[in-house]
């Protein structure tokens, strides 16, 4: 990936890319609708093959949304499309990013399997930090963290965070964990000089 990822912006602050990932009808688009503070463009489609019976429209470019957490940061979310027939916008929108977001539905065991290969391809396209949000996960315990750690080989440092996509205070808490997960990249990259 040539891009920085982080852009100076005309006012001196900082732009910064953030991928949400995960598989189909996890809840990617609701989760950005939640928390942009603009409106989210998104690129829904009604659904006409045989996932139809899950849910009417599906992402099939990208959706878009924007935070400014204040004057010298901002946030762009790009959410990818779930559904793999449409793979070759992960390539796209991952382009440059800070990190990502991979959120799964903790109540579908299909929506795991499906995880394993987009973060697959993830791991592969771009080593930038990421955090596992699990989506609808009210009553998980820990042998279902365990259980989703083991699926996708995750390693300690990589968190795995409660989610409930439609919750403002719990969307900020997942993209908080992941901001820490950038800061403890940083720091390991470059120790602070004594
Ligand atoms: N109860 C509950 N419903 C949710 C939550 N997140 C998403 N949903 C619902 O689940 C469905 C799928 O959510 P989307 O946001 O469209 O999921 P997506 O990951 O963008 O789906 P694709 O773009 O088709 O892959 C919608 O009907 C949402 O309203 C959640 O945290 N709790
Ligand atoms: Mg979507």
């Amino acid at each position: 990936m040539s891009t920085p990822s982080r852009n100076r912006r005309k006012h001196g602050g900082t732009a910064v890319k953030i991928v949400v990932t995960g598989p189909f009808s996890a809840g990617k688009t609701t989760l950005i609708r939640t928390i942009s503070e603009i409106t989210v463009l998104s690129t829904e489609k009604d659904i006409t093959d045989n996932t139809k019976s899950r849910k009417a429209e599906t992402t099939v470019a990208m959706d878009f949304g924007r935070i400014t957490i204040d004057r010298d940061l901002v946030l762009y979310l790009f959410g990818t499309p779930g559904q793999d027939r449409f793979d070759f916008m992960w390539e796209i929108l991952g382009e440059g990013m800070l990190g990502y977001i991979l959120l799964v539905d903790s109540s579908r065991p299909d929506s795991l399997e499906e995880a394993v290969g987009i973060l697959a391809a993830f791991r592969k396209m771009a080593r930038v930090p990421f955090v596992v949000a699990l989506n609808r996960s009210a009553g998980i315990d820990q042998s279902d963290e365990t259980n989703v750690r083991t699926a996708l080989e995750l390693g300690d440092e990589i968190p795995v965070v409660p989610c409930d996509a439609t919750d403002r205070e719990s969307v900020k808490a997942v993209l908080l964990a992941l901001l820490y997960s950038v800061v403890d990249q940083l720091d390991a990259a470059e120790p602070a000089r004594a």
